[in-house]
């Protein structure tokens, strides 16, 4: 089967693996919206986290950037920018030594004309991350973040620097309303067997996907089944702060509301939904309201456990086809 998976970050990449295993043709569609240009180098950060999982290069430990790392380039820049005013740049973001030859080839390729779905393509040649990765876009775009005290800053610094602790007013995608899906993205929709939303963050992820003009229209029209599987477990996320990311724009913390973020196609995005089993009542809830909802593991412990949760999705895809 031909299986289109939107992916952000760590969250869709481990889904990843586990739908890896089950042996379907599958193209990704990744997030660019943290994508951040420091040093004059262009990073990626969820491309490359996608690649290095699949690739076998991720640090596990992180979940980011590359496994036996150094951060001496880092450190030799925090000293110039100690001592000199050369080195504008924070320290705050850790470049690793390895990692920088990843931005230097996407840099170099990005400055010859390539584009990034181009660079991607070449960089997957080294990694076989077994799966088509495209950025959602070739156009520049960047997740920007408004805080309460009035200031504007990259999503990088809001995430990595303040850890997202001072809360947002407003996540704005720059450049989304000038920017194009890349080739290949909107066949690999129309064209699907089944798109699959993974437990990425729902507003910084599949938001800044689905800010790209076409993309959620296409998900609205495809004949494909589109399911989504929860992020938010009992009431908080797996993993990273997609809460401070919900609150933001006034979505609650829950497997139910965020499933009604998404919305039922054709309105919305969703066709099937699922919930962990601590959330069987929201899975009751919303499937008397008309999304069919099942609840199942949804804790991504190990590849076996995840391969399980991408056969639920399936086998729900199976039972909501119309
Ligand atoms: N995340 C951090 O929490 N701290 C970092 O210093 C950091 C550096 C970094 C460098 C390259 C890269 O590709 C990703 C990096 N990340 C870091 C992760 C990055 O912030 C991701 O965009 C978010 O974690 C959301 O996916």
């Amino acid at each position: 089967m031909r299986i289109t998976v939107l992916a952000g970050g760590i969250g869709g990449a481990r889904f990843l693996l586990g739908l890896r295993e089950l042996g379907h043709d599958v193209t990704v569609v990744g997030n660019t919206g943290d994508d951040v240009t420091m040093y004059g180098l262009r990073i990626c950060p969820d491309l490359d986290t996608v690649v290095y999982t699949l690739g076998g290069g991720i640090s596990n430990e992180r979940g980011w950037g590359r496994e036996n790392e150094t951060f001496r380039v880092r450190d030799e820049l925090a000293a110039y920018a100690e001592k000199s005013s050369s080195g504008s740049e924070p320290s705050w973001f850790g470049l690793g030594d390895l990692d920088i030859a990843t931005h230097l080839l996407r840099t170099q390729g990005l400055r010859d004309g390539l584009p990034l779905s181009e660079v991607t393509r070449r960089l997957c040649q080294r990694w076989r991350p077994g799966v088509t990765v495209l950025p959602a876009t070739d156009d520049p775009v960047e997740t920007h973040v408004t805080l309460t005290d009035g200031r504007t800053v990259h999503f990088q610094e809001w995430w990595v620097r303040l850890h997202a602790a001072v809360p947002a007013t407003r996540i704005e995608l720059t450049g989304a309303a000038a920017a194009t899906p890349a080739p290949g993205v909107l066949d690999a929709l129309a064209a699907a067997d089944v798109v699959i939303l993974p437990p990425s963050n729902p507003v910084v992820s599949i938001g800044a996907i689905l800010a790209v003009p076409g993309i959620a229209a296409a998900l609205r029209s495809t004949d494909a089944p589109v399911i989504g599987l929860s992020p938010i477990v009992g009431g908080a996320p797996v993993r990273g702060m997609a809460d401070a990311c919900l609150a933001a724009i006034g979505v609650e913390t829950t497997a139910y509301a965020v499933a009604n973020h998404y919305g039922r196609r054709p309105a919305g995005l969703l066709d099937g939904w699922l919930v962990d089993d601590v959330d069987k009542d929201a899975a009751d809830r919303l499937t008397e309201e008309g999304l069919p909802t099942r609840a199942v593991p949804l804790l991504m412990t190990d590849i076996e456990a995840t391969a399980a949760m991408a056969r639920a999705a399936l086998d729900l895809a199976t039972e909501v086809r119309r």
